[in-house]
């Protein structure tokens, strides 16, 4: 991922600074296993795959989400020992490091199951409750995204790298706006009156299916907005930093930091509250008219 003679806009030794150099690091980690597991998702996907059922029974879960965990964490492993993980489908390492991988194997897996192309591979690092580094892999898409805090965030397409920036539209109604909708009946009969409130609001909705792909069409311009309730940490925790280094901003509706809601105190592993997404042109009217939604709309 470095750059010809520079890495971020920064050429090694004019003064870039150890705590730059492990980010970047880390970062070049997150892509290499992101990319990893990608392929063999892509490659080795069987022509039948074995399903089974978590929180409901269309949240699907099957033996290449598990293998896409495996791989990831046996690569972490020789790569990073000692740091802890945490991963969708339920493997769990402390940290002896202070720093912490967590890893979506399949972001949208309901699009993997029925070989809609919207679906990614998520590796983020997080110290002290934050990520510092993190990949998002959509290999049908042609797309990996990654970023390190403080060195922006770089969309690689084909051989090509560019740096990623958010939209800059100031206009809400004038604002593409992606969201999704959780597993469980009634968590999305309430998601639908909260949409049914939000679609008066601006130019048009989009629900690709991965959290992960919104949060980086969003670092990119493609939407200028995102939001959506009871997502967990492994579902934005690479995408969230890659918006923020594209110049967006990611909260909460309270308006809390996105990484405050999941300080690493908590249960890591319980979904979060509405999360938003968004340049800084409209990210506060966004929060506004979700305030008001959601106080009128009871979550199941
Ligand atoms: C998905 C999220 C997406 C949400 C889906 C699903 P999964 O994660 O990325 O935003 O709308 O319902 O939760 O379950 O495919 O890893």
């Amino acid at each position: 991922m470095r750059m010809e003679g520079s890495v971020d806009g920064v050429t090694p030794g004019d003064g870039v600074t150890p705590e730059v150099d492990f980010r970047v690091e880390l970062a070049e980690v997150s892509v290499a296993v992101a990319q990893a597991v990608a392929a063999h998702l892509v490659d080795e996907r069987p022509l039948r795959l074995d399903q089974s059922t978590k929180s409901s029974a269309t949240d699907v879960v099957t033996q290449m989400d598990s293998a896409g965990e495996e791989m990831a964490k046996r690569m972490l492993a020789q790569r990073r020992p000692g740091d802890g993980f945490l991963g969708e489908e339920g493997t769990a390492e402390s940290s002896s490091t202070g720093l912490v991988w967590v890893v979506d194997p399949i972001d949208g897996t309901t699009n993997y199951l029925y070989r809609h192309p919207a679906w990614a591979v998520s590796v983020a690092v997080m110290e002290e409750g934050r990520t510092i580094a993190g990949c998002v892999c959509a290999p049908l898409l042609g797309m990996t995204a990654h970023a390190h805090r403080g060195g922006g965030a770089w969309f690689r397409q084909g051989g090509s790298e560019r740096r990623l920036s958010v939209s800059s539209e100031s206009v809400l109604s004038r604002s593409l706006i992606a969201t999704g909708f959780g597993y469980t009946q009634q968590r999305r009969v309430s998601q639908g009156r909260l949409l049914a409130r939000v679609i008066a609001h601006v130019r048009d909705i989009r629900r690709c299916g991965a959290a992960s792909i919104d949060l980086c069409w969003v670092a990119s311009g493609q939407l200028d907005g995102y939001y959506e309730s009871g997502l967990h940490l492994w579902d934005f925790a690479a995408g969230a930093l890659i918006v923020e280094e594209a110049g967006g901003i990611v909260t909460t509706v309270p308006g809390e930091s996105v990484w405050s809601a999941h300080d690493g105190t908590g249960d890591r592993s319980a979904p979060t509250a509405t999360i938003v997404a968004a340049g800084r042109g409209i990210h506060s009217d966004l929060v506004g008219v979700l305030r008001q939604a959601e106080d009128e709309v009871v979550f199941g």
